[in-house]
């Protein structure tokens, strides 16, 4: 019960019965052919009413909800909190989910319930795979087993999975592997001039989008399940590889990351409800450096990051009399992170440089949440949540302390206090009304509070090269962090309104309207201090230093979405028509300013063909031009554009397979949300890459994937 947005990705069934309000049936079948062609978890989440995709790296976009995107949002793999371990939030939690696994997406992005919030401002987003499978009596014993490949013809990406289960009634083993690579994409038309990348390198055609090739994607996971009665018990080890993923709007390329997950899972269901336990450990290695398409300025700049996080979680639901549920829980996370940046030579050694050095990230929350099912048309949820954290990092030091360069900002910062404890607190209240089987109604208000990341309150430098290779959000500006930056804190009024045939099979209009104020909303001002230029608090045409700072802002918004089956279905199968329409606005009220990374009005039209197993799409995407935006990050204003993909997929029993052309007019267009292009040439400092080139849009893709499985 809220406002959640189950997508089951595998192929269409039976109505789940967690799809209460909401569900989005008509782009399943379109999901599910994403799926089975990218590589990149958070393209899974396109369609879905409200959601936005934020461009990064190739198989690393961040998903936004109602404009509140990356960490402002609570998204969980398989219940682990993964958590970003970059200056760029290169490796985000999404990057390390395998597609191909998935199962089924949740989003809830009205009125998050506080069970599933938490150090979060936005919504939340659950990636769930498969539940093992287990043997029965009439049929002890299962095997089954999967492989498959897909192609993409822009980029010349391609990508393996293969899997393999076996179960007793007792006991499941499960081991899954994907990897991908893909060359630079290319955008419909040129977009800049041709141009070297690196000194001496070959010259880029001017529409190749540089540093977005990736290779070496390397996912593989062993997972053992055992299951006596309603008690389960879950070992998995995983291992999430990159060999190298270009950022054609980050100044770096992410050159290897090695990240490693361990989850120890306890369920035990009874009569009286369930109880949920788990333990998680996550270690990552991060390296940056220039990629082939960037100046390496003879010595290349290396830059590390060594993160680990333990994570513990025990919750519990309770069913109580009269159809009334409590779930109460608790969770421990604890996340180290040291970012340093070994020397090269000249101003930049002949120490190693500390962005943050022992960096410290401790969470503690506890919740209660009592759903009450007051009559047969109305339901009722409220819950609180306390959540602490406390923040830490020890003292840095620069290339060379005797250079202005780094020491005067390096004492200042090493001068202060520096450890901060926020008590934050979440609230929030829905409400549910069903009067009849055609009709539903939900509206609610949450409280909701995140307190910053370590990369937002603890790198220290005003040089302007240090700055630069700070920014979690791709603009090409430089940041400064903000010791004393407070939790944001948002109050979230939104409203639901689902209507529907009786049976749910033949049409249905949902509209949802939000508006969100948030305190201290982390944004950012011109770098006036420090090593920042006087030039820098009033430039409106080139790329510049920014410090977070907390300033208030609201959104607001509205998501529409309608569904329509044609006919009847028939020998020749069923049609159906659906659009979609979402709205968003973000305004900084201290400024007056637009928020950054915020998706012009847009509208999605398609038309979905469904004949047993054969599944076919052909979409719309219309979105207009973006002219609200961020001033202070000097964001680039978007024309309006339009493109067309098709989808088919075919399923026997053992066989799947996939085939559909993205872009298929072939039409150029910049993506709003994919920030500014700095992906070749000489990126260290301000002024040395051109201003105002948007990243543009893939050009038209010819995608396929073929994939078999059996099953015993
Ligand atoms: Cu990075």
């Amino acid at each position: 019960m809220n406002m959640e947005e189950v997508i089951e990705v595998t192929a269409p069934k039976a109505k789940s019965k967690d799809t209460t309000l909401g569900a989005s049936r008509p782009e399943n079948a379109g999901l599910a052919a994403r799926k089975a062609t990218t590589d990149d978890a958070a393209e899974l989440l396109r369609g879905v009413p409200g959601v936005t995709v934020n461009g990064a790296g190739g198989i690393s976009s961040l998903p936004a909800i109602h404009g509140l995107a990356d960490d402002r949002l609570r998204i969980q793999v398989d219940g682990a909190d993964l958590q970003p371990a970059c200056p760029n939030h290169m490796n985000s939690p999404l990057s390390y989910a395998d597609p191909t696994r998935i199962e089924s997406v949740t989003v809830f992005s009205g009125i998050t319930p506080v069970s599933v919030g938490g150090d979060s401002i936005g919504g939340s987003i659950q990636i769930k795979s498969a539940p093992p499978e287990f043997a029965t009596a009439s049929a002890p014993f299962i095997a089954g087993g999967r492989v498959g490949s897909f192609y993409r013809s822009n980029g010349d990406a391609l990508g393996y999975d293969l899997g393999a289960t076996t179960a007793l009634r007792w006991l499941n083993v499960t081991f899954v592997q994907s990897d991908s690579r893909s060359d630079n994409v290319t955008a419909a038309r040129s977009f800049k001039p041709v141009a070297p990348g690196s000194e001496g390198g070959a010259p880029i055609p001017g529409d190749v989008v540089a540093s977005s090739a990736y290779r070496g994607t390397l996912k593989r996971s062993l997972a053992l399940a055992l299951r006596a009665d309603g008690d389960l018990l879950q070992l998995e080890a995983s291992q999430q590889k990159v060999g190298f993923e270009g950022f054609p709007n980050q100044r770096m390329d992410m050159t290897a990351n090695d990240n490693r997950l361990l989850t120890l899972r306890y369920t035990r269901t009874r009569a009286w409800g369930d109880l949920e336990a788990r333990l998680s450990f996550q270690d990552t290695q991060h390296e940056m450096n220039m990629g082939p398409d960037r100046y390496s300025y003879g010595t290349g700049m290396p830059m590390d990051t060594e993160a680990k996080t333990w994570g513990a979680t025990i919750k519990a639901n309770v069913i109580l009399p009269d159809r009334h549920l409590l779930r109460v829980g608790a969770e421990y996370q604890y996340h180290t992170l040291y970012d340093f940046w070994p020397p090269v030579g000249g101003s930049m050694g002949p120490n190693t440089f500390w962005n943050i050095d022992y960096g410290e990230r401790r969470r503690i929350d506890a919740f209660a949440e009592w759903e009450a099912r007051w009559t047969r048309s109305w339901l009722s949820l409220v819950g609180v949540r306390s959540d602490t954290v406390m923040t830490d990092a020890g003292p840095v030091q620069g290339y060379d302390d005797a250079l202005p360069a780094w020491g005067a900002d390096a004492a200042a910062f090493n001068a202060s206090q520096r450890r901060r404890v926020d008590y934050n607190w979440d609230l929030a209240a829905l409400a549910r009304y069903t009067p009849d089987p055609a009709q539903t109604y939900e509206g609610g208000y949450a409280r909701k509070s995140r307190s910053p990341n370590l990369h937002q309150r603890y790198p220290w430098s005003t040089n302007a090269m240090a700055a630069l290779m700070n920014n979690l959000v791709g603009d090409g500006n430089g940041y400064v962090g903000l010791v004393d930056l407070r939790p944001e804190v948002a109050h979230t009024v939104s409203v639901t309104g689902d209507w529907h045939d009786d049976a749910q099979a033949w049409w249905d209009v949902k509209a949802t309207a939000y508006y969100t104020h948030v305190q201290n909303y982390i944004d950012a001002r011109r770098c006036d201090f420090g090593q920042c230029s006087p030039e820098n608090a009033t430039a409106t045409n080139s790329f510049v230093l920014l410090q977070y700072v907390n300033q208030a802002a609201r959104l607001y918004g509205l998501d529409l979405s309608a569904r329509r089956l044609l006919n009847e279905p028939r020998s020749w199968g069923g049609l159906t028509a659906s659009a979609a329409l979402n709205y968003v606005r973000g305004d900084n009220l201290s400024t007056g300013d637009g928020l950054y990374d915020i998706m012009p009005p847009n509208a999605t039209l398609a038309l979905v063909h469904e004949l047993g197993t054969w599944i076919s799409t052909a979409e719309i995407l219309a979105v207009a031009s973006k002219s609200h935006v961020s001033r202070v990050r000097n964001e680039l204003q978007t024309g309006g554009y339009c493109v067309m993909n098709l989808r088919s997929s075919y399923e026997w029993k053992f066989v799947r397979i996939d085939a559909g052309i993205e872009n298929l007019l072939n039409r150029f267009y910049f993506n709003p949300l994919g920030g500014a292009y700095v992906g070749q040439g000489p990126s260290m400092s301000t002024a040395s890459i051109p201003w105002g080139v948007a990243v543009p849009g893939p050009a038209r893709s010819f995608n396929v994937a073929l994939s078999f499985k059996f099953h015993s």
